[in-house]
C-alpha cells in the first residue's frame, strides 16, 4: 500500500511515457477562465468537502438530505403556443402522460404588455408562447386544472403585475384561494436588461415592482416562490460557467436587499427565491455549477443575516441548452438533451425542462414533447441515478471544480460590488458587455473548428433527417384574441375597471401601496394586460436600451488566419474603388428580444471592416427601412429567433419598395424553418443564414450580393 495519496506530481512521471515530448499542460482546457488539468488526484479536493452531508449548510451535496431518493425532481416542461385552449389541451395530456409540474411559455406580446390586436405586435402574437390578453384567457389556460394541487411556474418578468394578477384572479375564480398556490414567477428583471430583453419599465421601477410581489406573496401566498432568479439566459446569450454564477447571484443579493430596504424580514421571504440555471455539454462543469451556486448563495444569505436554514437553501430549475441545439442533423439533439438532463441531475435540480429536438427550429412538435418528457422519465425510471445522493461526491475532479468555480464567482461577485451592486453594474452595462465578449469569442472558436459541434462544423451528413416543426398561424391567433378582448371589453363594467385602472396609476405615481394589489383589483375588474401595461407605463415610461457592440474580440480570434486576411483584403478593395465601406443595418423586428445573434454578427462583421449599424430592439418593419434608407446602408441584415420574420420580413420587403429602396439586399439571419424559406425568397430576401453558419462565410456571401448588384 502506498504511504501518501497521489498527487499529479506522480501522474505526470508516469504520464511521460505516453506524452513524449509533450508537456503535461498542453493537454490542459480552458473553461472561461477555468483551466482544468488533463488528471484530479485526493490532494486536489479541499478539507471541507470531504466532510459535506446533503441537506447540510452549504448545501454542496444537494438541499434535501434524501435528494432523488425520497423525492426525484419535478418533471417541469416549459410549454406554451397560440391560444390559450389549444395550450390548455396541450398540458392536460402532458399531465396525463407523467408530467408533474406546469410552466408557462408566453408569447413576445404578452410579454412586453400588448394586447394582441395592438398594431405594434402584428407578428409577433401566439409567437414562442401563449397569448394571454385578459382573465378569461387565464382561465381557458387552466381550465380542469386544478390549482391547489399542479404547480404552475410562468416565465414572466415585463408584464408581470398583469399576468399574475390574471392568475390570481383565475385561481380564485376555479375556487382556489390565493394561499392554496403553488408554483413560481419569474420576475427577475435585472437579467433582463442584461440578455432577455423583455422588459417594460426602466430598471429602477422594475425594481420596485420585483419588492411588490416579494412583500405580497410573502404575506398572503406562502407556498409560491416569488422570483426565479435566472443564470439560463445568461448561458444561453454565451456566458461562461462563472459568469453565469457570479452575475445570477447577485441578483440574487440584489433582490435580497430591495425588499429588506423595504423592511421585510430576510427569513419571511427568502425561502421563497428561487433559481433557474441553463445546462449545456460539458457535464461535469455543468454538475459542478450547480454545486458551487448552492455554496457561494448559502455564504451570501449568512452574510446578509439569514438565520433559517431554508433562506440559505439555493433550490434550482434547470433546462438543458437551447443553444447546444442544432438543425443539421438535428436527431443528434436527443442526445445532447439527454446528457445536459444527466449534469443537471447529477448537480441536483429541484425541477428541470428538457428541450425538444426540434426546437432549434421551432416549438416542439407532439413526437419531440414526448421524447423529451420521456428523457427525463427514462432517467428517473431506468437509470438508477436516483439511487444514491450526490453520486459525484467525492469525486476529486468534480469536487476541485467545484472549488474552483466558488473561488472565481467570489472574484467576480466582489468586482460587482465594487461597481456598486448589480443593479449599477447593469446600468452602466458592463456584465452585458462581458457576456458578449464571451459569446463572440465562442462563436470563433466554433467558426475555426476549435470547439467541435457533431453534424455542423464537423461529421456533416447527407442523410440527416429531417423534422416538420410545429407552425403557428399567427393571424389566426391574432383574430381570435381580439375577438375575445372585444367580448371582454363589451361585457365588462367600464367606469368601475377605469377606476380601478386609476388607483393603479396612483399606486405607481404615488410611490405607495402594492401595485400587485392594485393590479389584481384592475384584473378583476376585467382590465387586459394592455391596459394595467399602459397605466403604468403612464408613470414609469417605456425603457429603450443603448445598443453597444463589442469590439476586436472575433478579430483577435482569426489573427493570422488566411481566410480572414483575403476577406479584410477583399473589403479594402471594395472600400478603395467604392469610396467607402460596404454597409450593412442589422435589424430585430418584432417584440422578439433575442439579441445574441445579433450582437455576435454585428461585432464580427465589424472587425472584418464592414460598417455596421446595429438597430434598436423591438422595430417595426416600416421604422427599420426607414432607418436603413437614411443611413444610405448596402444591406438590412434581419436576425430572427421567434419566427415573426414569416410575417415582418414581407413587411419589410414592401416598405422598402414603397420608400423606393429596393435595390437594398435583404438577409435574414437565424431561425428560419425550410417551409419558411421559400416564401422569404419569393419576397425577395436574397440569403437565408440559418443556425451553425460560419459567421466568415456570411460575410463572404453578403459581400458577393453587394457586389453582383454593383456590376449588374
Ligand atoms: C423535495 N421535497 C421533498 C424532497 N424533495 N420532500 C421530502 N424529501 C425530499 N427529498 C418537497 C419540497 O420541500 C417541496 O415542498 C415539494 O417537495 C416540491 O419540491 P421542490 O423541490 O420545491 O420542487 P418544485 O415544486 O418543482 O419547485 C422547484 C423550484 C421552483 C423551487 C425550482 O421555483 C420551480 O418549479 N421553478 C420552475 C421555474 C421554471 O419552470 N422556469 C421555466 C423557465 P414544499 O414546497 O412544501 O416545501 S423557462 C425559460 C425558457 C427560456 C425563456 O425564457 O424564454
Amino acid at each position: 500500500m502506498p504511504d501518501r495519496p497521489a498527487t499529479f506530481a506522480d501522474w505526470a512521471h508516469i504520464a511521460a511515457n505516453e506524452l513524449g515530448d509533450k508537456d503535461p499542460s498542453a493537454l490542459n482546457k480552458d473553461y472561461g477562465g477555468i483551466e482544468t488539468r488533463p488528471a484530479y488526484f485526493a490532494s486536489d479536493v479541499p478539507a471541507d468537502a470531504a466532510a459535506a452531508i446533503p441537506g447540510q449548510e452549504p448545501f454542496a451535496r444537494g438541499v434535501r438530505a434524501t435528494m432523488y431518493a425520497n423525492r426525484p425532481w419535478t418533471i417541469r416542461q416549459y410549454a406554451g403556443f397560440s391560444t390559450a385552449r389549444e395550450s390548455n389541451a396541450f398540458y392536460r395530456q402532458a399531465l396525463s402522460e407523467g408530467q408533474k409540474g406546469l410552466s408557462v411559455a408566453f408569447d413576445l406580446a404578452t410579454h412586453r404588455g400588448y394586447d394582441s390586436d395592438h398594431p405594434r405586435v402584428a407578428g409577433d402574437v401566439g409567437k414562442a408562447g401563449v397569448a394571454i390578453d385578459t382573465v378569461e384567457d387565464m382561465k381557458a389556460l387552466f381550465a380542469g386544472i386544478p390549482l391547489n394541487d399542479v404547480s404552475v411556474s410562468m416565465t414572466m418578468n415585463g408584464a408581470v403585475l398583469p399576468v399574475l394578477a390574471m392568475f390570481i384572479v383565475a385561481a380564485e375564480e376555479q375556487g382556489v384561494s390565493q394561499g392554496a398556490l403553488t408554483g413560481t414567477i419569474q420576475n427577475d428583471i435585472l437579467k433582463e436588461f442584461m440578455v432577455r430583453n423583455t422588459y417594460i419599465y426602466p430598471p429602477e421601477p422594475s425594481m420596485r415592482i420585483v419588492g411588490d410581489i416579494i412583500a405580497y406573496t410573502a404575506e398572503r401566498m406562502p407556498r409560491f416562490n416569488s422570483v426565479s432568479i435566472s443564470g439560463y439566459h445568461m448561458h444561453e446569450a454565451g456566458a461562461t460557467a462563472v459568469q453565469e454564477l457570479a452575475y445570477t447571484l447577485a441578483d440574487g443579493r440584489e433582490y435580497v436587499r430591495a425588499a429588506m430596504r423595504r423592511g421585510l424580514e430576510i427569513d419571511r421571504f427568502a425561502p421563497r427565491l428561487s433559481f433557474f440555471f441553463g445546462i449545456g455539454m460539458n457535464l461535469f462543469l455543468e454538475a459542478a455549477k450547480l454545486r458551487a451556486a448552492r455554496m457561494l448563495w448559502a455564504g451570501m444569505m449568512s452574510e446578509l443575516g439569514a438565520k433559517d436554514s431554508r433562506s440559505k437553501m439555493l433550490r434550482t430549475h434547470c433546462q438543458t441548452s437551447g443553444v447546444s441545439l442544432t438543425e443539421q442533423d438535428p436527431y443528434n439533439n436527443v442526445v445532447r438533451t439527454t446528457l445536459e438532463a444527466l449534469a443537471a441531475v447529477l448537480g441536483g435540480t429541484q425541477s428541470l425542462h428538457t428541450n425538444g429536438f426540434d426546437e432549434a427550429i421551432a416549438l416542439p412538435s407532439d413526437d419531440a414533447a414526448r421524447i423529451a418528457r420521456n428523457t427525463q422519465l427514462i432517467l428517473q425510471n431506468e437509470s438508477h441515478v436516483t439511487d444514491v445522493v450526490d453520486p459525484l461526491g467525492g469525486s476529486y475532479y468534480v469536487e476541485a471544480l467545484t472549488a474552483e468555480l466558488v473561488d472565481k464567482a467570489q472574484q467576480l461577485i466582489a468586482s460587482i460590488e465594487a461597481e456598486g451592486g448589480m443593479t449599477a453594474a447593469v446600468a452602466a452595462g458592463s456584465p452585458k458587455l462581458a457576456i458578449e465578449t464571451a459569446a463572440t469569442l465562442k462563436q470563433a472558436r466554433i467558426d475555426r473548428g476549435e470547439e467541435v459541434i457533431v453534424g455542423v462544423n464537423r461529421y456533416r451528413s447527407d442523410a440527416a433527417g429531417r423534422v416538420e416543426p410545429r407552425i403557428v398561424d399567427t393571424a389566426r391567433v391574432r383574430a381570435e384574441q381580439a375577438a375575445t378582448l372585444e367580448a371582454v371589453r363589451n361585457q365588462r363594467n367600464d367606469p368601475e375597471c377605469r377606476a380601478m385602472l386609476a388607483a393603479l396609476r396612483e399606486y405607481a405615481a404615488m410611490n405607495e401601496g402594492n401595485l400587485l394589489e392594485a393590479a389584481v383589483a384592475a384584473a378583476r375588474a376585467r382590465a387586459t394586460l394592455g391596459e394595467i401595461t399602459a397605466a403604468l407605463e403612464d408613470v414609469y415610461g417605456r425603457h429603450v436600451a443603448e445598443t453597444r457592440v463589442v469590439k476586436g474580440v472575433y478579430g483577435d480570434a482569426y489573427r493570422n488566419d488566411p481566410e480572414y486576411a483575403a476577406l479584410i483584403d477583399r473589403i479594402e478593395r471594395f472600400a478603395s474603388t467604392s469610396g467607402r465601406a460596404p454597409s450593412i443595418y442589422i435589424a430585430k423586428l418584432g417584440q422578439d428580444g433575442h439579441d445574441r445573434g445579433a450582437k455576435v454578427i454585428a461585432s464580427a462583421f465589424a472587425d472584418v471592416g464592414l460598417t455596421v449599424h446595429l438597430g434598436d430592439l423591438f422595430e417595426t418593419p416600416e421604422e427599420a427601412a426607414a432607418q436603413a434608407q437614411s443611413l444610405g446602408v448596402d444591406a438590412i441584415g434581419v436576425s430572427s429567433l421567434a419566427a415573426g420574420h414569416a410575417t415582418l420580413v414581407p413587411e419589410l420587403m414592401t416598405a422598402l419598395t414603397e420608400r423606393g429602396a429596393d435595390e437594398m439586399i435583404v438577409v435574414v439571419g437565424g431561425i428560419v424553418p425550410q417551409q419558411d424559406q421559400e416564401a422569404l425568397q419569393d419576397a425577395g430576401v436574397a440569403e437565408i443564414f440559418g443556425p451553425g453558419t460560419n459567421v466568415l462565410a456570411a460575410a463572404f456571401a453578403v459581400l458577393d450580393r453587394i457586389e453582383g448588384r454593383r456590376s449588374n
